[in-house]
């Protein structure tokens, strides 16, 4: 079987909201598919990959999954980075998809074999009041969903985190807005109100169900710490991004002081942005998506490193990954010994699966995969043309003052 690579092609679309999809030729005609989407940057990425990274893979063998990664890593020599690591993971998702048809089996055969039935997942409950929020998530348990992610509005402050004036979630496509939306923050408003959030669900729903939250980076280390001890009483599985963490010692404050299991790493694009958080154990969820930390041989290598310091991988899954990026980690999940949970918003809309096509279901909160070879998914170049990209921003955060927060 020839698997010399003849064509990389890199496709933008918009069903719904913008994909950045890299699609790479065999000789043989086996091709693989990836996502390469970076929320609100997609051209950059495409125009990376297309005028630097396409020409490198043309001619070279598709099975050598390894040399091309460290060719694209080590041979770039700016290393890391949002563009370029989304460029090679991208890359590497089609590289094993190609590997798993050409050997007629499934990429989580290839790493390993299943090591669990299914992907267990957690879904998001955001509303504009406490209540709201709470009905929305007393729906997701009727359709057989345990572990949810609960978010209202801060009283006080409209539109802030979840709900963004007349656009109900803050992922929706915003590109009737030329620049990107603005949302109020206060952390004392936002401290004052939220424990109301946890202590009515637990009232409501009792302790067999799984609670989570994010902060989206918007507290100090110490504020955290506070946040931490105040939802102690109510057993949260995680407490997500409380801080941002370039310095990453920043967790160690907070984990001085609260025994709310802490989740990061969404946006990291390598195992340096949280080497030190892992091994000093002030972790408990590594949050790596295969779309931006190097596709499915990087999260593998951080997955087995976290693994030896008691982290376990609960990759990002919100709707700005493509469902070829949700397929990669479902077959990283199934495998990594110390999987923890999955992140899911489902797989895409109406629009969207015109253009993707998968061999996943959802199950009782679980995710399960096919034994179709390679990741199971297809892209409709075709379809995908009736929808061109869409310039869209995310939105950004002030607080009350004015001045810029993180959002
Ligand atoms: C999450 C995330 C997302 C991000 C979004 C940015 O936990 O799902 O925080 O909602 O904000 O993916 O593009
Ligand atoms: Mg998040």
């Amino acid at each position: 079987m020839n698997l010399t690579i003849k064509d990389v092609r890199v496709i933008v679309s918009c069903p719904g909201r913008n994909f950045v999809t890299v699609k790479i030729v065999t000789e043989s005609g086996i091709y693989g598919v990836g996502d390469a989407t970076v929320n609100g940057r997609e051209m950059a990425v495409a125009t990376y990959l297309q005028e630097h990274v396409a020409p490198c893979l043309i001619g070279r063998n598709a099975h050598e999954i390894e040399d091309i990664w460290q060719y694209l890593y080590k041979g770039v020599y700016w290393r890391k980075g949002p563009i370029n690591m989304a460029s090679i993971s991208a890359v590497d998702m089609a590289l094993w998809d190609i590997k798993g048809k050409a050997a007629d089996l499934p990429v989580y055969e290839l790493l390993g074999g299943k090591s669990r039935r299914g992907v267990s997942v957690y879904v998001h409950a955001t509303g504009e009041t406490v209540d709201d929020t709470l009905d929305r998530a007393e729906a997701l348990r009727g359709q057989g969903f345990s572990a949810i992610r609960l978010q209202t509005s801060v009283p006080g402050l409209a539109g802030s985190y979840g709900t963004l004036g007349d656009k109900k979630d803050y992922f929706e496509l915003q590109s009737d807005r030329p620049l990107p939306p603005e949302t109020p923050w206060s952390t004392r408003k936002y401290m004052n109100s939220i424990e109301e959030l946890f202590s009515k669900a637990r009232d409501r729903f009792g302790t067999d169900i799984q609670l989570l939250h994010d902060v989206h980076s918007r507290l100090t280390p110490i504020e955290a710490a506070r946040l931490g001890k105040m939802l102690e009483p109510y057993d949260l599985l995680f407490l997500e991004d409380a801080v941002a963490a370039e310095n990453q010692d920043s967790y160690r404050i907070i984990r001085d002081h609260t025994t709310t299991p802490l989740a990061i790493g969404e946006i990291y694009n390598t195992i340096w942005d949280c080497k030190e958080m892992i091994q000093n154990q002030w972790i408990d969820y590594i949050r790596c998506a295969a779309t931006h930390a190097g596709g499915i041989t990087n999260l593998r290598r951080i997955a087995d490193f976290a693994a030896h310091f008691h982290v376990r991988i609960a990759p990002h899954g919100a709707p700005d990954l493509s469902v070829i990026c949700f397929a990669a980690q479902a077959h990283v999940g199934i495998w990594a010994p110390n999987f923890g949970i999955q992140e899911f918003v489902g797989f895409g809309n109406e629009t969207s699966n015109l253009v993707f096509s998968h061999d996943m279901s959802i199950e009782n909160g679980m995710i399960h995969v096919s034994d179709r070879p390679g990741l199971g998914v297809d892209f409709n170049e075709e379809a995908a043309k009736d929808y061109p990209y869409n310039r869209s921003y995310l939105p950004v955060s002030r607080l009350e003052d004015g001045t810029l927060w993180s959002w």
